[in-house]
């Protein structure tokens, strides 16, 4: 009799313990016990970066039908540097695809019949082997079909797995797939498509013509090009994604790797809401989200005031060395209250520390410096001030920062250097042929300084000479 009740007692708990397992199950979705009956069909919106298919307002499962074209192309991965991409869709990254938690996607995979090599896709949306590669692997020339149900609602990595993989994606052949969940995303003003990647030449970063793909390079994880959208400057200047001050905007951002992890952070910006790695968690207020190789994360922010919103990889190297870099403009009334801008900008001089450092501000007038003087002065602020970007020996950063040995810029008028240091400058320039459109700040330095340090750069890196004294730089201040 006792043995009897404990059984029973056990069986009631065993019972009650699977069925709430299962009823979290549920809750997490991916439910395949109680698919949504299937009503009607419609083929798929697909859209190129930044762009991205309308939301689904459909309150039913529906058949979806996905046309997608595998193209082998050359394109440019920064100006003047080509490269032979492989794509879905024509683009890097690949066609958006959208469609709803319990749909059922008839997926059609096509081969350009002038293309070289076979080529498949794994979305990870799929449940089910390989993610469809191996019922997709097409030969130039050919279409296969497979279908699948979107059980789990989220933003996800789709992307090629034919050997060797890893070159199939680092020529670009990834893209993203969002299933929304049955209730939809929560509406915003804006949506954005953002895929970084990872890329490697046979040159070095900018070398131009046609480059080839590096296996060794891929190997060692060391890219090139590290990108937004599939080029250098995809998001950026005119092609900026833009937004107003008031709207709310969501960035569906994806990293097709193949090897690096991103840092994903927007310059300027708090991400209100982030969706970590693409999945149904809310996180809220974040500076920077890590978006993995082959993985998504969602973020959402409001626009409060107008800026020039700068998207970067934060392993920030990557974003102004090698291409991870875009740009939101968002336009419209300041606020003041939220973020004032510049107040002031006055000399600091520390108390006591001044009079040593800085000697021609002191009011009484001070005897001029011999030249040789103001050239071992000029050498000491050179080294302090401008050569972090003009470097030691004054020839710059390929494409970065211009040089000072031999700049044919201010070699006639060495008022254009004074002017550069009192003004900064910014805006296209040409410098020995090279066109440059950076940002120089302006440096808060004393007439005294700013001339000793252009004679300085006038005597030196093979320049060919000259004087500039305080009064000179007193002139240029005023223009
Ligand atoms: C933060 C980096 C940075 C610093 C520091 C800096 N510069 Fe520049 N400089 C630049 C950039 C970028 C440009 C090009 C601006 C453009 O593209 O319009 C430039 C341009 C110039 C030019 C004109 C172009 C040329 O090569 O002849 C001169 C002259 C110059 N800088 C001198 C100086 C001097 C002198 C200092 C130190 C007092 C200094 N810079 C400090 C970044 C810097
Ligand atoms: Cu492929």
């Amino acid at each position: 009799m006792k043995r009897q009740s404990i059984k029973i007692v056990l069986a009631v708990m065993a019972l009650g313990f699977l069925l709430t397992a299962c009823n979290n199950l549920e809750k997490k979705g991916g439910d395949s016990s109680a698919l949504e009956e299937i009503k009607g069909e419609e083929v798929a919106v697909l859209t190129d970066a930044p762009n991205v298919p309308p939301p689904i307002t459909r309150k039913h499962a529906t058949r979806v039908i996905v046309n997608l074209e595998v193209i082998e192309k050359e394109m440019e991965m920064m100006d003047g540097v080509k490269y032979n991409f492989w794509t879905f869709g024509g683009s890097v990254p690949g066609k958006f695809i959208r469609v709803r938690e319990g749909d059922f996607v008839e997926f059609h995979l096509k081969n350009n019949p002038n293309n070289k090599l076979p080529h498949n896709i794994d979305l990870h949306a799929v449940t089910g082997q390989g993610g469809g590669a191996a019922a997709t692997f097409t030969a130039p020339g050919h279409e296969t079909q497979f279908s699948f149900t979107a059980l789990n609602p989220g933003l996800y990595i789709y992307h090629c797995a034919t050997a060797p993989v890893g070159m199939h994606i680092a020529n670009g052949m990834y893209g993203l797939i969002l299933v929304e969940p049955k209730e939809g995303l929560p509406k915003v003003d804006k949506e954005f498509y953002v895929c970084q990647g990872d890329f490697y030449t046979k040159g070095a970063y900018g070398e131009g013509g046609l480059q080839q793909f590096n296996m060794d390079k891929a190997l060692k994880e060391q890219p090139d090009y590290v990108v937004f959208n599939g080029k250098v400057g995809a998001l950026t200047g005119d092609k900026a994604l833009k937004a107003k001050v008031g709207e709310t905007v969501r960035l569906f951002v994806g990293n097709g790797g193949p090897n690096l992890i991103s840092s994903f952070h927007v310059i300027g910006e708090i991400f209100d809401n982030v969706y970590p790695e693409g999945g149904s968690a809310l996180n809220h207020n974040v500076q920077t989200t890590l978006v993995p190789a082959g993985g998504s994360a969602i973020t959402e922010f409001k626009c409060d005031v107008p800026a020039t919103l700068i998207l970067v990889d934060h392993s920030i190297f990557r974003a102004f060395n090698k291409g991870a870099l875009g740009m939101l403009t968002v336009e419209g009334a300041e606020n003041k209250s939220i973020y004032s801008g510049q107040q002031d900008d006055r000399i600091y001089q520390p108390e006591g520390g001044a009079s040593q450092s800085m000697p021609e501000v002191v009011a009484a007038p001070a005897k001029p410096l011999t030249k040789d003087e103001r050239l071992t002065q000029g050498k000491a602020l050179y080294a302090s001030t401008c050569q972090a970007c003009h470097q030691a020996d004054g020839k710059g950063i390929e494409g970065a920062f211009p040089t000072l040995a031999g700049s044919d810029y201010f070699a006639s008028d060495p008022n254009k250097a004074i002017r550069a240091v009192t003004h900064g400058l910014s805006g296209k320039i040409t410098v020995n042929g090279k066109v440059f459109d950076g940002v120089m700040p302006k440096q808060t330095l004393s007439d005294g300084q700013i001339a000793s340090i252009i004679t300085y750069v006038l005597n030196s890196f093979g320049n060919k000479g000259g004087e500039v004294n305080a009064s000179d730089v007193a002139k240029q201040r005023k223009k």
